[in-house]
């Protein structure tokens, strides 16, 4: 049955930690990977690494890493660890053994066919999220991929989420951004979105303050789901 307009107008989804658990086998054994190919003594435990995800983006987090450490030239340095790490990802993308959360494919599906549109907006890279999604959805699922080479400021700052609606082409009436973390939580809210959380195991214990749910899986969401939490 085709979704009634005007109530649930658009889905937008976060993408690490949101459809497919990335961080802690994904890209921390990429950055440190790049550490060691940069022949830097850092290695990034699945402890630490959960603290610094408060950190948004991969080169910001490897330059505010370097810079606690006292290294010199930690802006020019991230650039290139971080361009290194981007190489390792998108290996572990196309081969290494990454699946979408449960039940985030059959969401994605239903909200496609009962004709609401969905989006991606990610403060990630372009090169390894467009093979992200063509591994895990089929080629077109996505009406609109946000990805943070489009916006100068990443998450927590909307930007991502509103040049997601830009493209979409329509206002925050009806629409439902999909999250995993605090800063995706604040850069929705900031773009005056509604949006539910689905936590993992780095955010589980995380403050989630304006969020419309706090849900452990996609178990728990459907599409008559995510409109009732739309509307509030
Ligand atoms: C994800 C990020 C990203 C990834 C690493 O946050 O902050 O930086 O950890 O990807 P969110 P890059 O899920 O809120 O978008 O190295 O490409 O930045
Ligand atoms: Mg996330």
């Amino acid at each position: 049955m085709a979704y009634r307009r005007g109530v649930l107008t658009a889905v937008i989804f976060d993408v690490d930690g949101t459809l497919a658990e990335t961080e802690r086998d994904g890209h921390r054994p990429a950055f440190n990977r790049a550490f060691a190919a940069h022949g830097l003594p850092f290695e990034w435990d699945v402890d630490c690494y959960g603290e610094l995800l408060a950190v948004t983006g991969g080169r910001r987090r490897i330059e505010g890493y370097l810079n606690a450490q006292g290294h010199a030239e930690a802006a020019a340095l991230a650039a290139a660890v971080h361009r290194t790490k981007t190489e390792y990802f998108v290996e572990w993308v196309h081969s290494g053994p990454m699946q979408a959360r449960p039940g985030v494919q059959d969401l994605v599906a239903e909200l496609r066919e009962r004709g609401v549109p969905v989006a991606v907006a990610t403060t990630g890279g372009r090169a390894w999220v467009e093979p992200l999604l063509a591994r895990l959805f089929d080629a077109g699922t996505f009406d609109v991929v946000v990805t943070g080479d489009e916006v100068e400021r990443l998450k927590p700052a909307p930007d991502a989420y509103r040049l997601a609606l830009e493209l979409l082409g329509t206002s925050t009436a009806g629409v439902l951004a999909v999250e995993d973390s605090p800063p995706g939580l604040s850069a929705a809210r900031a773009a005056g979105l509604a949006c539910v959380v689905v936590v993992n195991t780095y955010t589980r214990d995380g403050a989630f303050p304006g969020a419309v749910a706090v849900l452990d899986g996609f178990t728990e969401l459907d599409v008559d789901r995510c409109a009732e939490l739309v509307a509030g």
